[in-house]
């Protein structure tokens, strides 16, 4: 499929668009719609990018800067993994006072006092911050991740692709390619990563197509991709204008023609943070097979508006979504089924 076929989705009409997407979720899931406990550490918020699009990093609209410590990260996770966590998921902005070493010794803190848990840290935008500021390779700083705990990375980001929307909304924060490239690197290592597309904001449909081509191109050579997050863009405290949200019906449009293009990547999350569950579960009717998880305690969405900050209860998740007709599964970070 080329981006000419893949924007023609688009003038199908939603069911139509829904009953394809449907089928390959059916055909990969059947029933199944994952979701894992786990937990959000977002150890710094002191951010020396400037998106446009960012709420969560420390500014004029939102100065409460903080750092936390290594030990109290340590110490979060293992209250979270008593509760009953098996992920625990870090992502932190870039922040330049804290020194090239701090990142690595809040994974090995946690690693060390949880060693049975996947970490799922560092999204491309780190790697690449952390690898300028410090004159380090990607290389480098890819196996030190590894060295000091990490399993994963989040899919975090990426953004929108194309350059010129890119230089708009986040210049000077990783290039596109970069982000790309340090993906590619870490499956080589043999490990898996998500991607993330942010969307519902400046970006027309033809962006959208655009970002998932060059996913599903790496995706074809590497196969290190577990799950596509499209991420919808929520609109408050933050430095763009849009006239109005988009509605649920291209919301789900797009995330049905991310399932049918990104044939090769075995996971669609609706990620209920910046969706909503409502939308959430509406969405594995049209191609997601997954809700993302319990959270616990989510700021990145929040901060720009999203109804998230508390996480949601095992029981409310499994609920709603046997309640939607569904099989509720709960999963590990890597998509192996956790037996209830
Ligand atoms: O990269 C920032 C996004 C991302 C806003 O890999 C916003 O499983 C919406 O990547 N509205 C971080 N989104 C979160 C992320 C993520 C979340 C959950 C699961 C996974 C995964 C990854 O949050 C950033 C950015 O794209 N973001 N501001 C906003 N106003």
């Amino acid at each position: 499929m080329d981006a000419n076929d893949a924007l023609k989705l688009y003038d199908l009409e939603l069911f139509e668009l829904g009953e394809r997407a449907s089928e390959i979720r059916r055909k990969l899931h059947g029933d199944k719609v994952f979701y894992n406990r786990n937990r959000q550490i977002n150890p710094t918020n002191i951010c020396s990018d400037y998106c446009k699009f960012c709420g969560f990093s420390a500014h004029r609209k939102n100065p409460n800067p903080y750092v936390m410590g290594v030990e109290e990260i340590a110490r979060t996770a293992k209250e979270a993994a008593d509760r009953g966590a098996k992920e625990i998921h870090i992502v932190s902005a870039h922040n330049k006072d804290v020194g090239l070493e701090w990142y690595f010794e809040v994974f090995s803190n946690v690693k060390a006092a949880l060693p049975d848990i996947h970490l799922k840290a560092m999204t491309a935008a780190e790697v690449e911050f952390l690898a300028r500021t410090y004159g380090k390779s990607f290389e480098y700083i890819l196996d030190r991740m590894i060295e000091s705990g990490v399993d994963s990375m989040p899919g975090g980001g990426a953004e929108i692709f194309d350059e010129t929307l890119r230089k708009r909304l986040c210049d000077g924060k990783v290039k596109s390619a970069d982000w790309l490239k340090i993906h590619k690197l870490w499956h080589e290592r043999g490990r898996k990563s998500n991607a993330t597309m942010l969307f519902g904001h400046i970006e027309s449909r033809a962006h959208r197509i655009d970002h998932l081509l060059r996913l599903r191109d790496l995706q074809e050579i590497t196969g290190g991709f577990n799950a596509f997050v499209p991420l919808l863009f929520q609109t408050k405290n933050n430095y763009i204008e849009i006239d109005r949200p988009l509605d649920a019906e291209e919301v789900l449009k797009t995330i049905a023609i991310s399932r049918i293009v990104l044939a090769n990547i075995p996971h669609i999350k609706a990620y209920w943070v910046g969706l909503t569950l409502k939308l959430a579960l509406v969405a594995q009717e049209f191609g997601a097979d997954d809700m993302d998880g319990t959270i616990e305690k989510e700021s990145i969405n929040s901060a720009a508006g999203a109804a998230s900050a508390g996480g949601v209860a095992q029981k409310l998740m499994t609920d709603l979504i046997a309640g939607a007709g569904f099989l509720p599964i709960e999963r590990d970070s890597v998509y192996n089924e956790i037996a209830a």
